[in-house]
């Protein structure tokens, strides 16, 4: 075993994962569609602490509480299974934005310690191994693992990874509204949607002829029919979302008012279409040329960010390593070694 270094950047889905044909297994009911990011990464690192009987993970410069370190170690689980061992680790985690504040997300986190818990235990995966090992600790991890474009396929144990698809060059902009924890997790919210929602089997079949529609769109570079697509994907799991019992709501009056700046831009000539997942933040694709003129016309309704495709998950050198947590803050590292 080694000391290994990764990161990785969420990716932000324009055709939607939202339900599972396996919780265990985190396999889900259909297939989606995602762009990485080139910002808002997670850098872990995994060191081997053979001695130890239990994981301990430091996130953000200090001790994680004990709910977050018991979802890690069951991923870790995974790790160890494959590799035919048994020893616990230290993982130090940071994102570049606050954890749980609306943009940290467990797609850049759980492929970013996939992508280093691998090479710390010496597994050589290839890609689609790498990316069906994210997946168990989040689904949308796995599309973290390939750069760029990733179509995550729906199916068994083995066919379900993401890979990078053709896809013409755009930008999103990210239009930050609340950066405040959600209150219903994804996980918990997926689980009431297929639980209670008269919609959810047409989401699912509507979900699958969208992303063969959307894979030929990005296949032939069709901007306008990627935006159709998104905008009206993204609209339709809100409205489902919306459809169980209890009602859950994740967009707020401003995330609608974006949506309809976002129709006006097109309507005087900046083609653009929103989309966004289980919190009231707007992401906007938009064409390279037009990105800089439309985050302009957004900045009123929030903090605008234009980001890129951005690289898949990648191992960094020693000299990225994250610092221990009581190197950043004395205070925070107390009982880790206890
Ligand atoms: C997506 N989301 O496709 C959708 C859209 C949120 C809204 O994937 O239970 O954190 O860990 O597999 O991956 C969020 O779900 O859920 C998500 P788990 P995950 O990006």
């Amino acid at each position: 075993m080694r000391t290994t270094t990764a990161r990785a950047y969420p990716n932000i889905a324009l055709v939607k994962y939202w339900g599972k044909a396996d919780e265990e297994l985190i396999l889900p009911a259909a297939g989606s569609l995602s762009l990485t990011l080139n910002h808002f990464e997670t850098t872990t690192t995994v060191v081997p602490a053979p001695d130890a009987e239990t994981d301990v993970l430091e996130l953000d410069g200090a001790l994680a509480d004990p709910g977050q370190t018991d979802r890690i170690s069951t991923f870790l689980d995974h790790v160890r299974a494959l590799a035919g061992r048994d020893d616990r680790v230290l993982v130090r985690s940071r994102n570049s934005v606050p954890t749980g504040a609306g943009l940290a997300s467990s797609a850049s986190g759980f492929a970013a310690l996939a992508t280093a818990a691998a090479a710390a235990f010496d597994l050589d995966l290839a890609p689609r191994d790498l990316s069906r090992l994210a997946r168990r600790g989040s689904g949308s991890a796995c599309r973290s693992i390939p750069d760029g474009i990733a179509v995550w396929h729906a199916g068994d144990d083995a066919a379900s990874f993401a890979e990078t698809v053709p896809a013409p060059d755009m930008r999103m902009i990210i239009v930050t509204v609340n950066r405040a924890r959600k209150a219903v997790s994804s996980r918990e919210a997926m689980r009431l949607t297929a639980a209670t929602s008269p919609f959810y089997s047409g989401w699912v079949t509507s979900t699958e002829d969208y992303l063969e529609q959307m894979v030929a769109a990005c296949a032939s570079g069709d901007f306008t029919r990627i935006g159709e697509i998104t905008e009206s994907h993204a609209l339709r799991m809100h409205g489902l979302i919306q459809s169980t019992v209890p009602p859950i709501r994740f967009l707020n009056p401003t995330s609608h008012a974006i949506f309809d700046a976002v129709a006006e831009a097109r309507e005087s000539g900046i083609e653009a279409y929103s989309t966004a997942d289980a919190g009231p933040n707007v992401a906007v694709i938009v064409r390279p040329a037009d990105a800089e003129a439309l985050a302009e016309k957004l900045s009123g309704f929030g903090d605008v960010r234009v980001v890129g495709p951005g690289p898949g998950a990648h191992l960094l050198t020693a000299d990225d390593a994250v610092p221990p947590a009581d190197a950043v803050n004395p205070a925070a590292g107390e009982g880790s070694r206890a």
